[in-house]
């Protein structure tokens, strides 16, 4: 096996091991590959060549169609306390017990090289390794989708993704193939409301929520069965960033994202959400406004209040990307004793196409002995050979009922212990067919709408009016804000003024009215569910040298009072010599470390230092950006040159300026916002 054992070779670093060709023969010379004379032809009998060669032109499989970008995590899950009342779940059976856990965090429309802060729905897929088998909750960090019949995703998906005769956009809504299927498909606009707000455009997957989506069912012992959906609350609160902040996220540090969950997980300061139910009965369900099986609605935590059941807690990142983030095979059909489907149409066809695609994408059928994706309770079954069947059956018997006895017989089957349907009642005709209950398509957009805070909803309004811009095709900007009439008025009006449309359109028909009666759900709002703290963010610190050594000391032990972190920015990556003569070691060079990598900003160069970086464009836009960005910025008096320059006139309440060391826990406290909202109004007034 590699790394185990085997001849070792004496190197400066100690003994490693001797590389070797696949078939374990020693190499002499990786440098050269085997010609006849110097400048002579390469010859065929090159095996290790040939085995190098050939192993590199197979080393990818194909990226998944959809979710390919992503970023994958080890954990646990503990459970708070036993559900046996509601279901026979293993996992839910013991307080304190604790489910291994694998997180793949992902982007839906990129390829896998594209940037994390693209405008996208993130995939939320959690693999829970139980007991009982493994138990997959594939969601994202909305709780509703685009379509309600899983026959129109590959139009969905093609849409969205590059047109096909240019390849392009990559990794981008804003064109005109996905507005006009959009527009087209009035089941969207609840979903459309949600990714043109800023829960597209998380900070980090850290700071997000998850949700299962679908109704699912629980059964308990007696075969009671109760609907549930299921929500992933982050422990460190909802928090996204500006659009702005995104475009220039994505040139400055294309993986923001992966980057800050590893150096979370490496740092020990592991990320944690709550697993949250909505419990229901069948007489909720019957007397709900919507249809619970119809994945364009959500269920409001208001109307049905979250219960949380246990935590998850990501502690261990991948040792190899390759093998765990990208071999991972999620699939819905993955669930337990306990858990049950319901006929949501998305759900059901989405329990057909998870497991074509995974041996679309691994290749063989035993792609579930992969270690990321086998089981961690013991697993038997009669299945055989195929590719890379690398865990065989001893044994006699490979069919049953067979009338082996004892070991030589095999697994048999167990009515008591084994996954059983719960016993739904169905009938009715054999038809292409919508359910009358999911027509009304714009009542929850609303809903979503009106629960967003005033400046919510303004960053809806603009990421509309910038997706549009970017269709060229004026009959489709056209046809949206007609949906938009339908949804709220004050939003359609401000589009079509963002996007200057000369008439305004009539509403869309649509097959039932709008609800005006739904009621605010404010838990669907970011700004009213932050964190209250700056715990797990990052202050950006400028620094020359001449910086105040008792401020900088001031600032690190505030920021870690809070359990925030700090970078320090300086002219050059070596660092800077402080006041006292003492080295400071810099995390970033100027231009390599914008000011959008960080959460807030503090500006201490000495005079001199402030003098020196008062020409360099990195430094402008490092102030100028935070201040776009709405971002708190700590200056001390001598940055006064610099924040000229960047073309700060007045500086607001979201300026604190350091004078002495105290000042640098009002910063924090002052931090725990995370933005400075009221920026915005004066900045679109100027
Ligand atoms: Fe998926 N989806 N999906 N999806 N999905 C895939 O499976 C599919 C849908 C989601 O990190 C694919 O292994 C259909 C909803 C996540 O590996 C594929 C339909 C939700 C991931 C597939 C949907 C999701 C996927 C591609 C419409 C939120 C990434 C590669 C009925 C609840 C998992 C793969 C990971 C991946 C099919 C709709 C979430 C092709 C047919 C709704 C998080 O099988």
């Amino acid at each position: 096996m590699r790394g185990e054992g085997g001849e070792t070779h004496q190197v400066a670093g100690g003994d490693v091991p001797v590389l070797t060709t696949q078939q374990g023969t020693p190499v002499a010379d990786d440098q050269n590959s085997l010609r006849i004379g110097e400048r002579g032809p390469t010859i065929l009998e090159d095996a290790h060549f040939r085995e190098k060669i050939f192993h590199f032109d197979h080393e990818r499989i194909p990226e998944r169609v959809v979710h390919a970008r992503g970023f994958g995590a080890h954990g646990f899950f503990e459970t708070y306390e036993s559900l046996n009342d509601i279901t026979k779940a293993d996992i839910f059976q013991r307080k304190g017990e604790k489910t291994p856990a694998f997180v793949r965090f992902s982007t839906v429309a990129g390829n896998k090289g594209s940037a994390d802060l693209a405008r996208d729905v993130r995939g939320f897929a959690v693999k829970l390794y139980t007991k009982e088998g493994n138990w997959d909750i594939v969601g994202n960090n909305i709780p509703v989708f685009f379509i309600q019949d899983a026959i129109k995703f590959p139009d969905l998906i093609h849409a969205a993704k590059q047109e096909p005769d240019r390849g392009f956009p990559q990794a981008q809504t804003a064109h005109d193939n996905f507005w006009d299927f959009i527009s087209l498909t009035p089941e969207s606009m609840h979903m459309v409301m949600w990714i043109m707000s800023d829960r597209a455009i998380p900070r980090s997957f850290r700071f997000m929520e998850g949700f299962g989506v679908h109704t699912f069912r629980f059964v308990n012992a007696e075969g009671r069965s109760t609907f549930v959906k299921f929500h992933w609350k982050p422990k460190l609160g909802l928090q996204s960033v500006v659009w702005n902040e995104a475009v220039k996220l994505n040139g400055a540090d294309p993986d923001f994202h992966r980057r800050d969950l590893w150096n979370a997980i490496q740092k020990g300061d592991f990320p944690e959400w709550e697993l949250g139910l909505q419990l229901f009965d069948d007489k909720f369900a019957d007397d709900f406004a919507f249809d619970i099986l119809d994945p364009t609605k959500i269920v409001p935590e208001e109307d049905v209040p979250i219960r949380p059941v246990g935590r998850l807690v990501l502690d261990r990142c991948v040792d190899n990307f390759f093998a765990e983030t990208e071999q991972v095979a999620f699939m819905t059909q993955n669930i337990v004793p306990g858990i049950d489907f319901t006929n949501d149409p998305l759900l059901q066809g989405r329990n057909f196409s998870y497991l074509d695609t995974q041996l679309k994408r691994l290749g063989s059928p035993n792609f579930t002995y992969l270690p990321v994706n086998a089981p961690k309770c013991p697993f038997h079954t009669f299945q055989q050979d195929g590719h890379m069947a690398f865990i065989n059956p001893k044994g006699r018997a490979n069919y049953e009922p067979n009338s082996w006895d004892g070991a030589m017989g095999g697994p048999r089957e167990s009515p008591e212990r084994g996954f059983q349907s719960f016993p739904a009642e169905e009938q009715g005709q054999k038809r292409r067919i919508r359910s009358e209950t999911f027509a009304d398509h714009y009542s929850q957009a609303r809903q979503f709408y009106i629960s967003q805070t005033e400046t919510e909803q303004g960053h809806i309004a603009a990421a509309l009016t910038f997706e549009l811009s970017k269709v060229a095709t004026p009959a489709i900007r056209a046809r949206v804000v007609s949906h938009l009439l339908n949804i709220d008025e004050k939003l359609a009006r401000q589009v079509a003024h963002g996007l200057r449309l000369q008439d305004m359109p009539k509403p869309a028909d649509a097959a039932r009215p709008t609800r005006q009666d739904l009621r605010k759900s404010p838990a669907l709002s970011i700004l009213l569910n932050g964190p209250g703290n700056f715990k797990g963010r990052k202050i950006g610190v400028l620094v020359t040298d001449g910086v105040d050594i008792a401020l900088v000391k001031a600032l690190e032990t505030a920021a870690e009072q809070e359990g925030a972190q700090v970078e320090f920015v300086a002219p050059m990556v070596g660092g800077v010599e402080a006041s006292d003569r003492s080295w400071i070691e810099a995390q970033q060079k100027i231009d390599g470390g914008p000011s959008v990598l960080y959460d807030a900003v503090a500006l201490l160069p000495s005079e001199d230092g402030a003098d020196r970086l008062s020409n360099d464009p990195a430094a402008k836009d490092f102030i100028s950006d935070a201040f776009a960005h709405l971002k708190y910025i700590a200056y001390v008096s001598a940055a006064s040159p610099l924040l000229e320059k960047a073309g700060i006139a007045d500086m607001d309440e979201g300026f604190i300026r350091l004078d002495a060391a105290n000042d640098a826990t009002t910063f924090i406290n002052t931090c725990r916002k995370l933005r400075f909202w009221k920026r915005e109004e004066t900045l679109k007034q100027a």
